[in-house]
């Protein structure tokens, strides 16, 4: 078999989504997710400059070769552009050798350890009522786990609390809880981290009292704390039984969970921002985290993530694969795959997409009892519509960012 076509498609059915799509002279297609939230189009760039050209003619089965050939020979190592352009390659390939094979990909992986992947949605709102509204509707849909992401007295907008992110200059539609704007520039957001600290566990307690000590509860610090301020807020929320919290530090100084480590049984979760298994060495090694965040879309694909999680299983360190809403449904699917089979699958995070991306994306995956199965389709289980797809082109959408009281920009 031989690679005959590489192309690169872009498309905004209700954000912006970067697809590789990688065609056979035996007439399989495979699909790669290639979306770098708010830097799309540098992998555009990266996938049609300098990859797709390197593709042709080559032998689509050889997945380890290709890999190491792109992270190689390009000699600059590591960084999100260069692995999402890399992981992309790398699931469309095996979506292609799972299609051969006619067998749905996770089979490929080494079949599945479980029926499904527990699932976790974001609950949010800017103050106690619309939180609990927001977290009965995720348990209405189904949800098993439910991260909880609230307002905070004084602040403007925050992190993960859609109401009151929307920031002047938004000039289009986005999900709830979905902090990327369509905008021509970034939005300005405020932050002060002692009114934060403030404010977490007291939210976290009425949480609990109000829907019992069972349900698996998540947050997501954002980068946003100092080691000694992220050790106090995993100490305070200790009472209150966490599945985890996440990305407590800036990721940069891995170092830094030595010192949360010890001063809190809270489990850890890091990784979302990381694309490579070097980024893990000492946070696995010293067992500093209980689960990894990677994105198989920035990670490099599926296959550094199946070695990375399997470095991770001898330390008894799960998974926690990103799953945001700029992850794309290719990304999600490969995810699930991979969940399914992995012996360490820990928990998936699941945004729904809007019905105009579902549509772009025709997907075989299911979401039963708060468990996601990718479904038994040959391959990843995604087909791109291409009609779809050309109706929503490009637009220009940043992440937002945010300055402290005193005007200094903090981590976002
Ligand atoms: O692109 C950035 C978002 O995916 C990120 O802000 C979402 O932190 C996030 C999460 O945990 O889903
Ligand atoms: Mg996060």
């Amino acid at each position: 078999m031989k690679i005959t076509q590489v192309e690169v498609i872009v498309t905004s059915p209700d954000r912006n989504f970067v697809t590789l799509k990688i065609t056979t002279d035996e007439g399989h297609t495979g699909l790669g997710d290639a979306t770098l939230n708010g830097r799309e189009l540098a992998v555009v760039s990266y996938l049609k400059d300098h990859v797709a050209p390197l593709l042709i003619g080559k032998d689509p089965h050889r997945i380890e070769d290709a890999w190491q050939f792109l992270y190689r020979s390009a000699y600059w190592r590591r960084g999100p552009v260069t692995m999402a352009a890399i992981a992309a390659v790398d699931v469309a390939l095996w979506d292609i050798k799972a299609k051969a094979a006619n067998m749905p990909l996770y089979q490929l992986l080494g079949g599945a350890s479980r029926t499904g992947c527990l699932a976790y949605g974001h609950a949010s709102g800017k103050d106690l009522p619309e939180l609990f509204d927001s977290v009965r509707q995720h348990l209405d849909q189904g949800y098993g786990a439910i991260r909880i992401q609230t307002g905070v007295p004084g602040l403007k907008a925050i992190y993960g609390v859609a109401s009151n992110t929307v920031a002047s200059g938004n000039v289009g539609k986005r999900y709830d809880h979905e902090p990327a704007q369509r905008a021509p520039l970034p939005a300005e957001e405020d932050w002060d981290t002692r009114a934060y600290l403030r404010h977490i566990p007291g939210v976290f307690e009425a949480v609990r009292a109000e829907f019992g000590p069972e349900l698996p509860l998540l947050h997501d610090g954002h980068h946003r704390m100092t080691p000694i301020q992220a050790a106090k807020l995993g100490k305070s929320l200790e009472p209150f039984d966490m599945f985890w919290l996440e990305d407590c530090t800036p990721a940069e100084n891995q170092e830094a969970l030595r010192l949360v480590r010890r001063h809190t049984i809270t489990p850890l979760a890091i990784g979302e921002v990381f694309n490579t298994v070097w980024d893990y060495q000492t946070l696995i090694q010293e067992q500093l985290i209980d689960f990894v965040r990677s994105a198989v879309t920035h990670t490099g694909g599926i296959s550094p993530m199946k070695k990375l999680m399997d470095f991770a299983a001898q330390y008894q360190i799960k998974s926690g694969i990103h799953g945001p809403t700029d992850i794309s449904p290719v990304g999600m699917a490969a995810a699930m795959h991979l969940g399914l089979a992995i012996h360490n699958f820990g928990i998936q995070e699941y945004m729904k997409h809007g019905e105009a991306t579902n549509r772009v994306f025709e997907q075989s995956f299911t979401f039963n009892n708060g468990l996601l199965h990718p479904g038994e389709k040959p391959g990843i289980g995604v087909e791109l519509n291409i009609d779809e797809a050309g109706k929503y082109p490009y637009q220009t959408a940043y992440l937002p960012f945010n300055r402290l009281a005193d005007g200094t920009v903090h981590d976002w």
